[in-house]
């Protein structure tokens, strides 16, 4: 944990970055140097009463100067344009076989749960050369998840999602920041995210494990809070089957085609009248305020597991 390195080399994307960063301070410090050595320069040279001729009305240059100029420095922006905007869209769209780590923040600590059901207090276990997702939650105000080791930043929001997500290359332990205000000791709302080669995070999560898995957990919720009742098989009620759910298309009643994501999914439970399935009545009750945000995060890696389950079973009839 170096506070004081300037250049990362942690992940791909923070390389890229900095590489960014330093072109535009180098751009800067040049055209700021080149600025103020001139208004030294004309401060001197034509201060009152210097013998310097005054100057004639300016001449204009030749039109391939003009030209040449503007089409360079157009060029130059419109390069740099290009390199950020690429980075950026890159960071926003995480690969599908991503690993996905769910973060719940909360006034003042930031609570990990791993695939597996591991959970952790301001603290990240994750392994390198693998895509690794945060699927981000708040439980109150507004907090934003700041891995300066990997230049990301993400504001955490209450009442939604928001991702991110990186893909290290080198393994070590490194600073986990907020980095949005957030109450008293929002100062203290830190903790570390430990990257590790991939035989390590395995051993780790041998030896963390805890009986049961984050799905799981979600499937005993599932019967616990009644879902079941309604969505399992011999159910007397009219309601979807889930199987299928996660990361495909769903037809609406009012139309709207949408696609199953977690925030879909998280609507689904917290305000079920908003999006009705196409065919169906609106009778499932709303457990808002019944569950947490620990609960939804298990069931809804139930959910994906279920649907998982399928994509599996579908390539397994295929071969
Ligand atoms: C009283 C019966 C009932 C209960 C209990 C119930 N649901 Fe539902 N659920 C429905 C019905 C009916 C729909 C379809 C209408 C709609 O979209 O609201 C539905 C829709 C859904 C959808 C969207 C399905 C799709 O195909 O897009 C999800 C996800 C879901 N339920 C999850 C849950 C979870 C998780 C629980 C438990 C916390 C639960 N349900 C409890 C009846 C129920
Ligand atoms: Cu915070």
């Amino acid at each position: 944990m170096n506070p004081f390195r300037f250049v990362s080399d942690v992940s791909h994307e923070a390389i890229v970055v900095d590489r960014l960063f330093f072109l535009l301070v180098g751009i800067s410090v040049l055209i700021a140097g080149l600025v103020t050595a001139l208004v030294v320069i004309f401060g001197v040279r034509y201060r009152k009463d210097s013998p310097a001729p005054r100057r004639a009305l300016p001449q204009m240059l030749k039109n391939e100067v003009e030209i040449g100029w503007i089409s360079a420095t157009a060029f130059l922006f419109f390069f740099i344009f290009w390199w950020a905007a690429a980075g950026e869209l890159s960071a926003l769209t995480a690969p599908k076989n991503a690993l996905d780590i769910h973060i719940v923040a909360k006034q003042w600590m930031w609570h990990a749960q791993q695939p597996n059901g591991i959970r952790e207090i301001n603290e990240i276990h994750a392994p390198i050369n693998t895509p690794v997702r945060l699927v981000m939650t708040s439980q109150d105000v507004i907090h934003s998840m700041f891995l300066p080791a990997l230049r990301i930043k993400q504001d955490v929001l209450p009442g939604r999602y928001t991702y991110l997500w990186f893909n290290a290359q080198k393994a070590g332990t490194y600073h986990l920041l907020c980095a949005e205000f957030c109450g008293t000791e929002h100062s203290r709302m830190t903790g570390r995210i430990v990257l590790m080669t991939q035989p390590e995070y395995s051993r780790w999560t041998e030896t963390e494990a805890p009986t049961h898995g984050l799905a799981a957990q979600g499937e005993t919720l599932f019967r616990s809070l009644g879902c079941s009742g309604c969505h399992g098989p011999n159910a007397s009620v009219h309601a979807p089957d889930l199987d299928h759910l996660y990361g495909h298309r769903v037809q609406l009643s009012d139309g709207r085609v949408v696609t199953a994501d977690e925030a879909y999914l998280r609507d689904s439970i917290l305000q079920p009248r908003r999006d009705i399935v196409a065919g169906y009545k609106p009778l499932m009750p709303s457990f808002r305020g019944i569950v947490s945000e620990d609960d939804i995060v298990r069931l809804i890696a139930y959910l994906k597991s279920l649907s998982t389950k399928n994509v599996l079973n579908q390539q397994g009839e295929r071969q």
